[in-house]
């Protein structure tokens, strides 16, 4: 059996040990970062999705199962983010209020570090206060919104209602993500850039910086 395999049925068993284990390994063999993300971890993940929709796994079991993701994103984390040049510029990173998910605005923050951005990283959950006072606080160049929710996606309009009301609209672009967001939604709530992976968000993300 593949490498990449075995990660992606580790991380469906959420073996978190044997994802992080193979993960080095694969690694180790030479395996490009990028293969292990898309074709191992990501592909394990996917599975799982498609799973926990049809009812065949749980909350728990997907939680083990993020949790086996995070321990093989840990080890892949310093290849994505190689970068050693001063950053170009600040993003102000975060999953919206009332959402939980964060492995895909991880992997954001880690391609745009990987980009040359700095990234400040407000978690998850996060009410539109801490964005506009992360703003005030951090004055960087871009806001980049992560929902992975069809009811929590609506909180990217309320972000970005809330920096204009603070006066802040017109100093940083605001980017939007996450599985159910679309180009439509993003134009539709005046949003700057919709970019549907991460690697597109940190290219995205680059392109405002040095503009
Ligand atoms: Co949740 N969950 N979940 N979940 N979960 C989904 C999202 C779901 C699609 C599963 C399903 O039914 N098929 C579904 C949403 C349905 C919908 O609204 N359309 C769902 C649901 C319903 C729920 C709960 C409501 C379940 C419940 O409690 N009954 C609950 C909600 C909790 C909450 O947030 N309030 C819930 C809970 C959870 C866990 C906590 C168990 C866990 C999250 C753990 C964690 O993140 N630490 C979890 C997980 C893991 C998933 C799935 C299985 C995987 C998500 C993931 O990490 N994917 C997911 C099903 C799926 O996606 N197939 C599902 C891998 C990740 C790399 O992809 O996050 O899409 P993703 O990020 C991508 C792109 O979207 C994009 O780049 C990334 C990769 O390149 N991207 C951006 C993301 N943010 C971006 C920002 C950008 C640009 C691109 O610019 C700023």
């Amino acid at each position: 059996m593949g490498i990449l395999l075995e990660i992606s049925e580790a991380l469906q068993k959420g073996s978190a040990k044997v994802v992080g284990a193979k993960t080095q390994e694969a690694l180790n063999q030479g395996i490009a970062p990028a293969a292990i993300l898309n074709d191992g971890l990501l592909a394990g993940m996917g599975i799982i999705g498609s799973k926990f929709k049809n009812n065949e796994v749980y909350v728990p079991e997907v939680l083990i199962a993020a949790r086996a993701m995070h321990a093989g994103l840990n080890i892949l984390k310093p290849k994505l983010v190689e970068t050693g040049v001063k950053p170009i510029g600040k993003v102000v990173l975060g999953t919206v209020k009332g959402d939980l998910h964060d492995i895909g605005k991880n992997l954001v923050g880690m391609m745009m570090v990987g980009a040359g951005l700095e990234v400040i990283d407000l978690g998850i959950d996060v009410p539109k206060e801490k964005f506009v006072e992360a703003v005030k606080e951090h004055q960087p160049k871009i806001v980049a919104l992560s929902a992975l929710l069809t009811t929590t996606m609506s909180e990217q309009r309320v972000v970005i209602e809330a920096l204009k009301e603070a006066g802040l609209r017109d100093q940083v672009k605001v980017m939007v993500g996450g599985a159910p967001v679309t180009e439509t939604f993003a134009r539709e709530i005046g949003a700057d850039a919709y970019t549907p992976d991460a690697a597109s968000a940190a290219e995205v993300a680059k392109q405002f910086a040095l503009a």
